[in-house]
């Protein structure tokens, strides 16, 4: 398709942009991390958010390669905020990362990246969504515990709306589950999803795992899941995610 064939001027043009929205720690309201997600500035269609090409990157083999541009860019940002000499702290920036990422030297493209950017791994976090299937666990498992073993948390992103039995779960070496934004949406309506968030929150704690809401809108939304103990949120409710010079202010305003 078109689309497909764009992507490959995207990355010589410089047309990708990470934006960055907070994930705010519910027992101190402060901003625990930071979720980088994909934006690319096309030339006819304006801004394009994830949504609306990853599928075709995927299709086309190129996710591996717009992969390497995120990671790296992320530990450029984590470079900048670390100098900018603001009373920062040194947020880990979790970005989302395609199962066949993992298959294509991710503990390698990690270290390059980090190593040119001069960050420590604590820099970074990997979002790994559920949704997708993993069809090699052995290998994945392997690959992610090099990488959890460095120093780079890893979470289940999307969690509940995917095909990963507990017992890759169990095998993973995950920190973090983040709750999908289907299950919070109708916090307060629907007492379905308020059974299946607490079941997840309850599991999580038994798991030692933290858990983060996604898709947090309302004060309603918040009030619950800090009933059922989720420990971080995400969402418009505190951020829509922003360009990075956006986010820094943002962030002085939040914290
Ligand atoms: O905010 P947004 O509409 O971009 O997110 C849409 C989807 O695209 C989400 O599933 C999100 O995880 C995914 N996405 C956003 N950025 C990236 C990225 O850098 N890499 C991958 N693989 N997926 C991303
Ligand atoms: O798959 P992943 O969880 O990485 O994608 C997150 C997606 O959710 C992105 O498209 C992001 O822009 C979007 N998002 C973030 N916060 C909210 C929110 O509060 N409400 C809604 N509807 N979408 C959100
Ligand atoms: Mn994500
Ligand atoms: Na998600």
């Amino acid at each position: 398709s078109r689309l497909e064939h764009e992507l490959q001027h995207a990355l010589e043009n410089d047309e990708f942009e990470l934006y960055y929205q907070p994930k705010v720690e519910a027992r101190t309201g402060r901003i625990a991390g930071v979720e980088a997600l994909l934006r690319w500035h096309h030339p006819r269609l304006g801004l394009l958010s994830g949504g609306e090409f990853i599928s075709a990157a995927a299709d086309t083999g190129q996710l591996v390669t717009i992969g390497e541009w995120v990671i790296g860019a992320a530990c450029a940002q984590s470079r900048l905020w670390r100098d900018s000499g603001m009373d920062f702290p040194t947020l880990p920036i979790a970005v989302n990362v395609a199962i066949p990422q993992i298959y294509a030297d991710l503990p390698e493209v990690i270290e390059r990246q980090l190593r040119k950017h001069g960050v420590p791994p604590s820099s970074l976090q990997l979002e790994i969504t559920e949704s997708l299937v993993i069809r090699d666990v052995e290998k994945a498992t392997s690959v992610l515990k090099e990488i959890s073993e460095s120093g780079i948390t890893i979470a289940i992103d999307d969690f509940g709306t995917g095909y990963s039995s507990l017992s890759v779960l169990k095998a993973l070496p995950i920190d973090i589950l983040k709750i999908d934004q289907s299950f919070v949406r109708d916090l307060g309506k629907d007492l379905g999803d308020h059974a299946i968030v607490e079941a997840i929150v309850n599991m999580a704690r038994a798991l030692a795992l933290r858990v983060v809401a996604e898709g947090v809108e309302t004060h309603e939304q918040l009030t619950i899941l800090r009933e059922l103990g989720c420990d971080e949120h995400q969402g418009y409710y505190y951020s829509r995610p922003l360009p990075a010079q956006d986010f820094t202010a943002q962030m002085l305003h939040i914290n």
